[in-house]
């Protein structure tokens, strides 16, 4: 099959092979996602239309009770993966605790679990700024049979199995890694179909992109300060463009495309850094290792972190190989001097 305008579902079955598990259960985890990619971005394209369809908590015209954006998707992802009868567990940002899910003993033969941020950023949907929803997979790490337990959803991040992300954005697309590279969906709205657009996705080394919420700067760590500053000055290819859109999926994708690096340091009112280990900042990761790229916390392999809680949260460094490396050693010199 040519790789021109092959559909999401061709190249699925077509990959399959090439991972390493039983593959067939994961070509059917993926597909569910992209399921419910396509319902929640219908969803997420109408929300322009709040003053017709009336806002979060209100009742719309059809008298139908309207959600949440972020509580829909997170609704529509959890139904379709449990009716499909794929996963063994689910962790996501909208639930306090993971769901074990054992509604009949064919659940528990499930050897996958997902860890989700349903709608990431879903606070832009107001401004009509893009969004994305993150996901993770792994094996489960305790007996296949029983319910599964917390340390299955407190594996490293070098234990995923897969990890993408849909950004709702101009067009809406579905990215996601086997860990054999990254590849990029495009769907065409029109007959709902994913087509590869963006094959072999890769971050350039180096990228003359930053993207910081520059109004904490000066709660930041001096490294990340020191950075800053290094970018911001007239030398070489330097002064380099800041871009922040506010969505971490968006700011990665840019960055990806065009070489970058996102920065979400510690700062006084997020001590340990904002964004969530386990399903933002993991499969973050994966994705920019599998594109070339790196993520760290400014000190540590991202994927190398030991989770110790279902929400933490840590400080996220991620994009262009040689960004990142630079930003370790503005933090690195500031902890030695
Ligand atoms: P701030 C969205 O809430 C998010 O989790 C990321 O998508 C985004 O990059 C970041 O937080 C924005 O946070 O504090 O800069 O508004």
């Amino acid at each position: 099959m040519s790789q021109k305008h092959q559909t999401l579902g061709e190249f699925i079955i077509e990959h399959q092979s090439s991972f390493k598990y039983t593959s067939g259960e994961l070509s059917r985890l993926i597909n569910s996602i992209r399921l419910a990619a396509k319902v929640v971005n219908y969803e997420v394209n109408k929300a322009g239309l709040v003053d017709i369809l009336g806002t979060a908590g209100e009742t719309n015209i059809q008298g139908e009770h309207q959600q949440k954006l972020d509580v829909y998707a997170n609704e529509k992802f959890i139904q379709t993966l449990v009716n499909r009868n794929i996963v063994c567990g689910i962790a996501s940002e909208e639930e306090d605790d993971f769901i074990a899910i054992n509604s009949n003993d064919q659940n528990h033969q499930n050897k996958y679990i997902v860890l989700m941020d349903p709608l990431d950023g879903s606070s832009n949907i107001d401004v009509n700024v893009s969004v994305g929803t993150i996901f993770s997979i792994y094996r489960r790490v305790t007996p296949v049979g029983t319910p599964v337990q917390q340390d299955d959803f407190l594996q490293k991040g070098r234990e995923q199995v897969a990890a993408g992300y849909i950004i709702y954005g101009t067009s809406t697309m579905l990215v996601y890694t086997t860990g054999d590279g990254v590849n990029g969906f495009t769907l065409n709205p029109a007959i709902g179909t994913f087509y590869l657009s963006h094959p072999q996705m890769q971050f350039p080394e180096s990228g003359t992109i930053y993207s910081v919420n520059e109004g904490n700067y000066s709660h930041f760590p001096q490294g990340i300060k020191n950075y800053i500053k290094y970018c911001q000055k007239e030398e070489g290819d330097r002064p380099y463009t800041s871009r922040y859109i506010g969505s971490l999926v968006s700011d990665f994708h840019r960055n990806m495309i065009k070489g970058g690096i996102y920065l979400y340091p510690t700062s006084s009112k997020n001590p340990n850094g904002k964004l969530r280990l386990l399903y933002e900042c993991n499969p973050m990761a994966f994705i920019a290792e599998q594109a070339h790229g790196n993520a760290s916390d400014g000190h540590t392999r991202i994927l190398d972190i030991t989770p110790t809680e279902l929400h933490q949260r840590v400080p996220f460094i991620c994009g262009s190989k040689n960004m990142v490396h630079k930003v370790e050693e503005f933090m690195s010199a500031a902890a030695s001097s």
